[in-house]
């Protein structure tokens, strides 16, 4: 389905010229099509400009576009999957927030199973939302491989996994010994692990308690590496490790690749460690927090780490192995950089060589050069230690190179041709630059601002097409906007989101698309070629068991439908196809504990149908080849209706029944 350059070369330059001729005032005549396509830009008020951005923009109906976007999804506790460069809204994908439309998390028994995981003794209550940011692809030898992907919730500590056979989440994991996780959620080039740090540290006592005046003592960060198993995509929480880091707030981070392959990288701000208190005649946070010039880029060998964890240095601590701070900075595992002023992004280049690091109130991007710090390691070129005793390297030794962007740098995205291009949050504007030789630009050229584009409104992250892998192709990049203020008619006093597509082909960036979403507010996206997606199925195969994407026990097939009782429990195997299930009527008496498995036995891509029982609060969508099951006890009498809740044939209408609880 993609489209070949050839095939649109020549429309394009027409189309682009004519349009462009019109508004200087050549009215063409006589081209058919393309004259009209240029008296459309003029009702409808289009200039040139504007033209040549919906055209590029544009993915015909029935075409494909060649990227798709993985969003976050903020609030609503999900993801979702937008097209690019159309940014048409494909899907959402409900993860930490039960959904109806998939009865995620409404009684079926695989999506109440994963959220009940993910919402463990910690929390002692039941999660029904989450904060998404940082999606994770996994990536084979540093490119997506298009198998899984993994999403934090920022709020509570946990992380989830999306299988992309089925795009639905398998598994939430409730991360021990953190209480928020944010920064880094990325895998390693080969899926080894998915990482996620915290961002608030937390005391590290057995009741989670600690006073504010033992900060400095019982508060800990936590680095998180959690094994990845290869078929499934699982987390295994046996295999994983996790190192204790000191109680500064860490956040966004990167893995290394290729020259920096098994290396971290994690900012962090409040070094501080400012823990407020502004009605106790202390500073506030955000005062405290801002004090010094520098914080610390955390250097972690994880390659080493992993080492460490395997020889038993660690200590059990709520089901997984951890590293003492004090044995993470004797092994050698964990270095310190200084980081000017609040930093908040910190992502390396696909060559691997650099590390680009954005401080929130300094002008500048901070870039550092892997090699140099490896020899700055070796050197022991130390500017100090930090108060526990972490290793500062020398903050000249290691950086390469500084540019200034602009205000309020946040996060840095690549092209793969030696390009960097930051977030300026406060300067609502992408600035785009270049790194230095060892990622291709030639000397004299190094370090240089290029170009800056206004975005509209207040920039948090950005993504270029493939931009966090190996192959960063450079082709668009989309600006995930906090504020969109006056792009859209007034509906209210809470405003959309603005994800803005920026085309990136041509030596000055342009902005060519506004995509609202009028949904929880999206923190980062990663962009995969749809050719990436090769795992991904149309239809499971009959009697599938969307959990274990392995055929279920208790799959149903045509005429085999039956009801069997064992004492006050009722097994229903029950069937679902257009446009009837099998059986239709159901007799249960109350008190009963009815367990029922439908089968949707349609093998149709698309062929989906839903199942409802609204008196009994349950709600399943079946797709085609999906079996689920569904548990309640009758514990109410009367006569109640279920129903398809998906517009499946013509007579979907028809598609109900009855289930009778007769007194008991
Ligand atoms: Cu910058 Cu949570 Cu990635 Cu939002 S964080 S912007
Ligand atoms: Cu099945 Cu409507």
């Amino acid at each position: 389905m993609r489209v070949t350059a050839a095939r649109w070369f020549l429309p394009i330059v027409v189309i682009v010229s004519l349009v462009a001729g019109l508004l200087i005032g050549r009215v063409s005549g006589g081209l058919g099509g393309a004259g009209n396509l240029s008296q459309i830009a003029e009702q409808r008020g289009l200039t040139a400009d504007e033209a040549e951005g919906a055209l590029k923009a544009f993915t015909a109906p029935g075409k494909y576009d060649e990227y798709v976007m993985v969003s976050s999804g903020g609030q609503s506790g999900n993801l979702y999957l937008v097209g690019v460069p159309s940014m048409r809204l494909l899907k959402t994908i409900p993860v930490f927030t039960p959904e109806s439309w998939s009865g995620y998390g409404q009684g079926a028994d695989w999506s109440e199973k994963i959220l009940d995981e993910g919402s463990s003794d910690k929390q002692a209550r039941d999660l029904k939302w989450g904060d998404t940011h940082h999606p994770g692809l996994s990536e084979t030898n540093g490119e997506y491989d298009g198998r899984f992907v993994y999403i934090n919730d920022r709020a509570n500590g946990r992380i989830g996994m999306v299988d992309l056979r089925d795009f639905k989440p398998k598994q939430i994991v409730d991360l021990p010994n953190m209480q928020t996780s944010h920064g880094g959620v990325f895998v390693t080039p080969n899926t080894e692990y998915v990482h996620i740090s915290s961002m608030s540290p937390t005391p590290q006592t057995p009741d989670g308690y600690a006073p504010l005046d033992q900060y400095k003592e019982e508060y800990r960060g936590i680095s998180s590496w959690l094994s990845i198993d290869q078929a499934s995509g699982r987390i295994d929480l046996d295999k994983s490790f996790q190192i204790e880091l000191p109680p500064y707030t860490q956040d966004l981070a990167d893995a290394g690749k290729l020259a920096s392959d098994g290396f971290a990288f994690i900012g962090s701000y409040n070094t501080e460690m400012a823990t407020g208190g502004n009605m106790e005649g202390k500073e506030s946070i955000e005062q405290g927090a801002s004090a010094r010039d520098f914080d610390y880029l955390h250097i972690i060998d994880w390659k080493k780490a992993a080492v460490v964890a395997d020889a038993g240095k660690t200590e059990l601590r709520n089901g997984i192995r951890v590293i003492p701070l004090q044995t993470a900075i004797d092994e050698g595992l964990l270095y310190l950089a200084p980081e000017p002023r609040s930093p908040h992004g910190a992502d390396v280049s696909p060559d691997g060589n650099y590390i680009v690091v954005g401080g929130k109130l300094d002008p500048n991007v901070t870039i550092y050069d892997i090699e140099l710090i490896k020899k700055a390691i070796a050197a022991k070129d130390f500017e100090g230690n930090d108060e526990f005793g972490v290793p500062i390297l020398t903050f000249k030794s290691v950086v390469a190179g500084q540019v200034e962007v602009g205000l309020g740098p946040l996060h840095t995205q690549f092209d793969g041709k030696g390009n960097g291009f930051v977030s300026l949050f406060l300067d609502s504007a992408v600035s785009k630059f270049t790194l230095g030789p060892k990622a291709g630009i030639k000397a004299g050229e190094e370090f240089k601002l290029l170009d800056n584009v206004k975005v509209n409104y207040n920039i948090g992250h950005l993504a270029t097409t493939e931009g966090d892998t190996v192959a960063a192709d450079g082709r668009y990049l989309v600006a995930l906007n906090k504020w969109s203020i006056d792009r859209f008619p007034v509906i209210g006093t809470l405003k959309p989101q603005n994800f803005q597509l920026i085309d990136l082909a041509g030596p000055k960036m342009k902005v060519l698309a506004d995509m609202p979403i009028g949904f929880g507010e999206p923190h980062y996206v990663q962009i995969i070629k749809l050719s990436r997606l090769t795992s991904a199925i149309d239809v499971y195969a009959p009697g599938t068991d969307p959990l274990t994407m392995a055929a279920s026990a208790v799959a149903t097939t045509a005429g085999k439908e039956r009801v069997e009782r064992e004492g006050n429990t009722v097994h229903v195997y029950m069937t679902a196809m257009r446009s009837r299930f099998t059986p239709d009527v159901l007799r249960v008496k109350k008190g009963d504990h009815v367990v029922m498995h439908v089968t949707n036995i349609e093998q149709t891509a698309d062929a989906t149908h839903g199942f409802a029982v609204p008196a009994y609060n349950l709600q399943a969508s079946l797709d085609p080849g999906e079996v689920v099951t569904l548990e309640f006890t009758a514990d109410k009498t009367g006569s109640f209706a279920f129903y398809c809740t998906e517009f499946c044939s013509a007579l979907h209408l028809e598609m109900q029944g009855w289930l009778l609880v007769e007194p008991s």
